[in-house]
């Protein structure tokens, strides 16, 4: 049995929204686990609740990841415009926050590590979550632009890190509102982030396991 450390994380209450979906996912993960892994492998998930400070996010995810030693990280965000998930593609080293984040700072136009490269792609394999996204009606798209706020800052940072990693694999998703009314409004269930959770975790693990092919890993 081969064992997977998954490490998923969310932000604390923010912005007012009741239900934010970045904290429940996170947390319901790691309280029920993955229920359908890649035959031969274990799944231990730990999650962990962020600050939305551009300075302590990513210190606080890393204490994590520090501890745990997973081979898998996916954070996770919350995008109130969206419709449905969006898969980020990629992190780019900007901050211009339009508000101040929870410590009160509001950085405008700087870059997040001035040493480090423009930008970074996902290490999630995106094409095959879109796969299963879509075989379980699953609405998502794939995103360029995690925005250029305290998510794609953390976002920026972990793979920043990962960069320097060799078994590691990571990637930001952004959730919408939770609207389980399945109208016409903007936003999905609950239980639909959670099986989406579930799908990324599983995919992950795949992907991680897969010889290495030679190829560019285009997402
Ligand atoms: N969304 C904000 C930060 C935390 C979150 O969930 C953003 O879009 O950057």
């Amino acid at each position: 049995m081969e064992q997977f450390e998954v490490v998923i994380s969310g932000f604390d209450p923010y912005d007012g929204v009741e239900i934010n979906p970045s904290r429940e996912v996170p947390m319901m993960l790691q309280r029920t686990g993955i229920p359908d892994t890649p035959a031969g492998t274990s799944v231990r998930v730990t999650s962990v609740m962020l600050p939305m400070s551009f300075a302590k996010a990513w210190p606080t995810l890393y204490d994590v990841i520090n501890t745990v030693h997973p081979q898998i990280i996916i954070a996770t965000g919350l995008k109130r415009r969206n419709r449905g998930i969006a898969l980020e593609r990629c992190a780019t080293n900007i901050i211009d926050a339009d508000k101040p984040d929870a410590d009160n700072v509001q950085p405008r136009r700087v870059p997040i590590t001035p040493s480090s490269p423009a930008a970074y792609w996902t290490g999630l394999p995106l094409r095959d979550i879109l796969d299963t996204f879509a075989a379980q009606n699953i609405p998502a798209t794939l995103s360029s632009d995690a925005g250029t706020y305290v998510c794609n800052s953390l976002f920026y940072r972990l793979l920043d890190w990962t960069a320097a990693q060799s078994r590691v694999v990571s990637g930001f998703l952004s959730f919408p509102m939770v609207n389980e009314k399945r109208d016409n409004a903007l936003g999905i269930p609950l239980g639909q982030m959670v099986q989406a959770a579930q799908d990324v975790v599983c995919a992950s693990i795949e992907y991680c396991r897969r010889p290495p092919s030679g190829e560019m890993h285009m997402v």
